[in-house]
């Protein structure tokens, strides 16, 4: 699949903002400062759309894209907010927490999640929880391992085996991505044409 346009449609700092529609929703989940909004803006060719912060917990909301608006392969995308931010408070942290795990219980329309970690690091705590929340609720998942760049090539292969092997999961749902340099997406776009095409 190609990603042909996208749009910023809005934010939802509650569950009862959240957007109600048919159209399928690709998740993306990671904590603060991963590399979701660059990641977002390098999957729709767009060096702005999602705002990226070189400060990290700014992304307080889920922040819907429309993606492919009347064409095939159209569906929601929500910048989920980051977590494991330290510097806020436990009320504040609550209130992210109890938005992602009802946005992830209660919405019906998620084809998949894309669950960024950090290429150089194994999993948090904080991870960890995600992981728990996607696993019980049943949801489809693929993690990219973001900021390859980051590391030597000949790193790369064994840092993500070692993601998977933290989550238990095969080596081809572990996929390395560079938002600096370019690199990964296809088979990021491979995943989510299989997760469009199993909802149809
Ligand atoms: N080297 C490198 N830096 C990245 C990459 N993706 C994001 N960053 C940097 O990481 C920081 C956080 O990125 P951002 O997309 O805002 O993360 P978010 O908080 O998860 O949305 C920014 O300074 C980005 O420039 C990447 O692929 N490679
Ligand atoms: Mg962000």
């Amino acid at each position: 699949m190609r990603v042909k346009n996208a749009s910023y449609v809005k934010g939802a700092a509650s569950y009862a903002q959240c957007i109600v529609s048919e159209l399928p929703q690709v998740a993306v989940a990671g904590k603060s400062n991963v590399g979701k909004s660059s990641f977002i803006n390098y999957l729709v060719g767009d060096g702005k759309l999602a705002r990226t912060s070189k400060l990290p917990g700014r992304t307080r909301l889920i922040n819907y894209f429309l993606v492919n608006t009347d064409v095939s392969g159209e569906f929601l995308l929500a910048d989920l907010p980051g977590y494991g931010f330290a510097k806020v408070s436990d009320a504040e942290k609550q209130r992210w927490a109890d938005l992602l795990e009802q946005y992830l219980a209660k919405e019906s329309s998620i084809v998949t999640v894309l669950f960024l970690v950090d290429i150089r690091h194994d999993p948090t705590n904080d991870d960890a929880v995600m992981y728990n929340y996607l696993f019980k609720n049943n949801l489809p998942f693929v993690v990219l391992a973001t900021k390859a760049d980051k590391l030597p090539k000949s790193q790369v292969k064994n840092r993500c085996r070692s993601i998977a092997n933290f989550f238990k999961l095969g080596e081809a749902n572990v996929l390395p991505v560079s938002s600096a340099n370019k690199t990964g997406l296809e088979a990021v776009l491979a995943k989510l044409e299989q997760a469009l095409a199993a909802r149809e």
